[in-house]
C-alpha cells in the first residue's frame, strides 16, 4: 500500500474556527431540525412548476419512507436511484435514509453494462428508475426486463450454492449469518396496517459486517418507474402513496452508510464510496453551519439544481445543503442552456452551482443578453479546473454576483475547499483559487516522492483529513488502505499548493481520473474493455486536452499480430458499450505501450506524445 504516513509538518486550516457539529444526528434528523422555521416555504421546485413546501415534502419523504419499509427494504439495505434530477430522486433518497436504507446513485444514460458493473457491485433491491430505462436492467430482472417477485428471497447465505439455484434461493438464505429479517414473504401476506404496527427489528449487524459480495447477492430485484411502470414493474405510488405517514423509528448508527456513489478515485475501475450519516452531516455543517458559514445560503435563497444528482457535488452541496438551511431547490432533469436561462429569470434562481462547461456557455452563449440575471448572488464551480480567463468573461455577464470555486472529491466527502467569499461575513478571493480548506478538517500537501508535508506555495499532492471523509471503498480494503493511510488522511491524487492567505490553487492531476466536463472517466474501465477485443493485444487510455470538456479521453493501442483494425472500429467498440463522455476520441496505434518493471502503464510518457 502506497502511503506510510508521511512526518508531520505543515496543516493548513480554514480561517473559520470550528464549530460543533452534530455528528451524533441522523442525516434526515440534521436536515428537518429546523423545519419550523421555514415549514411554510417552498422547498422543491420543477421546470413545469410543481412546488412542493417544506412541509409537504417531508410528508412525502415519510411516506416514502414507510413505502420502502412496506416492500421489505430495511436497515443497511442498498436502493438504487437510475434518475435524473426530480422530486422522486429526492423524495426516495431522504426516505430511504429515514429508515437506514442506503442509496446507490447511478447515471441514467450510463449503457446497460455499465449500470450492470454498478448492480453487480452493490447489489440494491430495488432499483427506481424511468420506464425507458427499465431495458437496461434486463440481465438482473428475469423476463423482459421485469422484476421478479421478492417472494422469493433476494438473498442467499453461500454464492455457489445460489448459482445453481438462481430464483429458487429462498431454502438457501441463512437467516443466522445474515441476522437480519427481511421476511418481504411474510410482509406481504400480512395487512398493510399491521406490518407498521410492529416495531421493526433493529439489526445486530452493522452494514460492513455482513458477508461480502461474493456471498451476497441479489437474484431480483424490484423495479419502481416513478412513470406507467412497464409489466413487472412497480409505479412509485407504491412508495408515495404508502397510506402510512409515519414511518418506524428506525434507531440508526451515525457510522451507518447512507450514500453509495461511484468512483474511480486514483486508480482503478469504479468502486463505492461508502458515505455514513456522519460523512455527510459533517460535510453539510462544514459548509452551512456556524455563526459565520463558509457557504453562505439561506431559507431566501433560490438554489439551482441543474448538475446531476447521481453525483455527489450536487447531492451534497447543492441538494442537502438547501435542504438543511430551508432554500428552495429548483430541479432541472437535464442542462439546456435556454431552458436554464428561463429558469434563472422566472424563478429568481439566486444561487448557481456549476461546472466549468456552464461557466463557458454562460460566458459565451448570446442568448445570456436576453435573460434577467439580477437574481444571481452566488455562482459556485467545481469538479473540473476552471480558467481565470472563463472566470472573468462570467463576471461581465454577472457583475453582481461572487463568483468562486469549491473543490471536491467522491471520497472526501466530498467538499475538500470552498470559496470564503461566500461566507455571511465574507473573506476577499483570487481568480483560480479553490477556495480554503473547509474547518473542521485538515489539509496538507506532500511530496510525492518523500511524503513530506509542505509549506506555503509548494506544490504536491493534496491530503485531507476529517469527519466528513469516506468510510472507505465498498468491499474493498485494498483500495482503501491505497487511498486512506493509516493516520486517517485521504490522498487525493491532485497536485496543488496553498498560498499564504490560505487559498488552495490546483495545478495538476496524477491520478490515473480523466474529466469530461467534469464527468468521471476512469482510464481503467475503458482499457479492459478495449482488452475485450480479439484485436488489441494491449491499451492504454490517458486524457487529452480539450477546449470544450477540458479533457477528453484518447487511447493508445498495440494491434494483435497480424490483425487490421482502423481506429473507427475501435471508436465504434467502445461506444457501444458506454455513457457519451467515455466514448473515445481518438485512437493511436503504437507497437507497444510503456510500462514501468512492475507493469505499470507510463502514462505520463503517453501524454507527453500527445503534447
Ligand atoms: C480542479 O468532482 C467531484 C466533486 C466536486 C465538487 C463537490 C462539491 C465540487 C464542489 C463542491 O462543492 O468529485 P469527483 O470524485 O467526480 O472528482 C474529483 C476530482 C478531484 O480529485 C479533482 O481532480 O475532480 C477534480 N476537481 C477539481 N479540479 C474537483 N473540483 C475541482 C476544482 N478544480 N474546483
Amino acid at each position: 500500500n502506497r502511503h506510510e504516513p508521511a512526518q508531520t509538518g505543515h496543516i493548513f486550516r480554514s480561517k473559520l474556527p470550528d464549530i460543533p457539529i452534530p455528528a451524533s444526528l441522523p442525516l434526515t434528523k440534521y436536515i428537518f431540525q429546523n423545519l419550523a422555521d421555514h415549514s411554510d416555504r417552498p422547498c422543491l421546485i420543477t421546470v413545469t412548476g410543481q412546488r412542493l413546501s417544506y412541509l409537504e415534502f417531508h410528508t412525502c419523504c415519510k411516506e416514502t419512507a414507510s413505502g420502502l419499509f412496506k416492500l421489505g427494504i430495511r436497515r443497511g439495505d442498498i436502493i438504487m436511484l437510475l434518475l435524473h434530477n426530480s422530486p422522486e430522486f429526492v423524495i426516495s433518497f431522504i426516505g430511504a435514509a429515514m429508515i437506514g436504507a442506503v442509496s446507490t446513485t447511478c447515471n441514467p444514460f450510463f449503457t446497460p453494462g455499465e449500470v450492470s458493473k454498478q448492480i453487480k457491485a452493490c447489489n440494491p433491491k430495488i432499483v427506481i428508475t424511468l420506464s425507458q430505462y427499465v431495458v437496461k436492467l434486463k440481465d438482473h430482472c428475469p423476463g423482459n426486463g421485469v422484476a421478479g417477485k421478492l417472494t422469493e428471497r433476494s438473498f442467499s447465505g453461500e454464492s455457489k450454492t445460489q448459482e445453481s439455484e438462481l430464483g429458487s434461493a429462498e431454502k438457501h438464505i441463512n437467516q443466522s449469518q445474515l441476522s437480519r429479517k427481511p421476511l418481504s414473504s411474510e410482509l406481504e401476506n400480512q395487512r398493510p396496517d399491521s406490518q407498521l404496527a410492529d416495531k421493526p427489528p433493529v439489526l445486530e449487524i452493522s452494514w460492513d459486517e455482513l458477508p461480502v459480495k461474493p456471498q451476497i447477492q441479489a437474484t431480483h430485484i424490484r423495479v419502481i418507474t416513478v412513470d406507467d411502470p412497464p409489466e413487472g414493474c412497480l409505479h412509485f405510488s407504491v412508495l408515495s402513496d404508502s397510506g402510512e405517514s409515519d414511518p418506524p423509528e428506525i434507531t440508526i448508527d451515525p457510522e451507518d452508510p447512507i450514500a453509495l456513489p461511484f468512483s474511480s478515485g486514483t486508480t482503478g475501475l469504479p468502486k463505492g464510496v461508502v458515505l455514513t450519516h456522519k460523512t455527510i452531516v459533517s460535510s453539510i455543517a462544514q459548509q452551512v453551519d456556524g455563526e459565520n458559514p463558509n457557504l453562505y445560503i439561506h431559507s431566501q435563497d433560490v438554489v439551482l439544481c441543474v448538475l446531476p444528482l447521481f453525483h455527489i457535488y450536487s447531492l451534497n452541496s447543492v441538494l442537502l445543503c438547501s435542504l438543511r438551511v430551508g432554500a428552495e431547490v429548483v430541479l432541472m432533469p437535464k442542462f439546456e442552456i435556454g431552458t436554464m436561462l428561463e429558469v434563472v429569470e422566472k424563478y429568481r434562481v439566486s444561487v448557481a452551482p456549476v461546472v466549468p462547461p456552464l461557466v463557458l456557455a454562460l460566458a459565451k452563449n448570446g442568448a445570456v443578453e436576453k435573460f434577467d440575471l439580477r437574481s444571481i448572488r452566488i455562482v459556485l464551480s467545481g469538479a473540473a479546473p476552471l480558467g481565470k480567463d472563463l472566470q472573468e468573461a462570467l463576471r461581465t455577464r454577472v457583475p453582481q454576483a461572487v463568483f468562486g470555486q469549491g473543490y471536491g472529491m467522491t471520497e472526501a466527502g466530498p467538499v475538500l475547499s470552498m470559496c470564503l467569499a461566500f461566507a455571511k461575513k465574507p473573506f476577499p478571493s483570487k481568480p483560480g483559487s479553490c477556495g480554503t480548506v473547509v474547518r473542521n478538517s485538515e489539509l496538507k500537501v506532500i511530496d510525492t516522492e518523500s511524503g513530506a508535508s509542505l509549506s506555503y506555495n509548494q506544490p504536491g499532492e493534496i491530503c485531507i483529513r476529517g469527519p466528513q471523509v469516506m468510510k472507505g471503498y465498498l468491499n474493498d480494503s485494498e483500495a482503501t488502505a491505497a487511498t486512506i493511510d493509516s493516520e486517517g488522511w485521504l490522498h487525493t491524487g491532485d497536485i496543488g499548493y496553498v498560498d499564504e492567505e490560505e487559498e488552495v490553487f490546483i495545478v495538476d492531476r496524477v491520478k490515473e481520473l480523466i474529466k469530461y466536463k467534469g464527468f468521471q472517466v476512469p482510464p481503467a474501465e475503458i482499457e479492459a474493455l478495449l482488452l475485450s477485443h480479439p484485436s488489441i493485444a494491449d491499451a492504454a487510455v490517458v486524457p487529452q486536452k480539450d477546449e470544450a470538456a477540458g479533457e477528453v479521453p484518447v487511447a493508445f493501442i498495440v494491434r494483435s499480430n497480424g490483425f487490421e483494425l482502423t481506429e473507427e472500429v475501435v471508436k465504434d467498440f467502445i461506444a457501444k458499450q458506454v455513457v457519451f463522455y467515455k466514448r473515445l476520441q481518438k485512437v493511436y496505434f503504437i507497437h507497444v505501450i510503456p510500462k514501468s518493471p512492475s507493469g505499470k502503464i507510463l502514462r505520463k510518457e503517453l501524454k507527453a506524445k500527445l503534447a
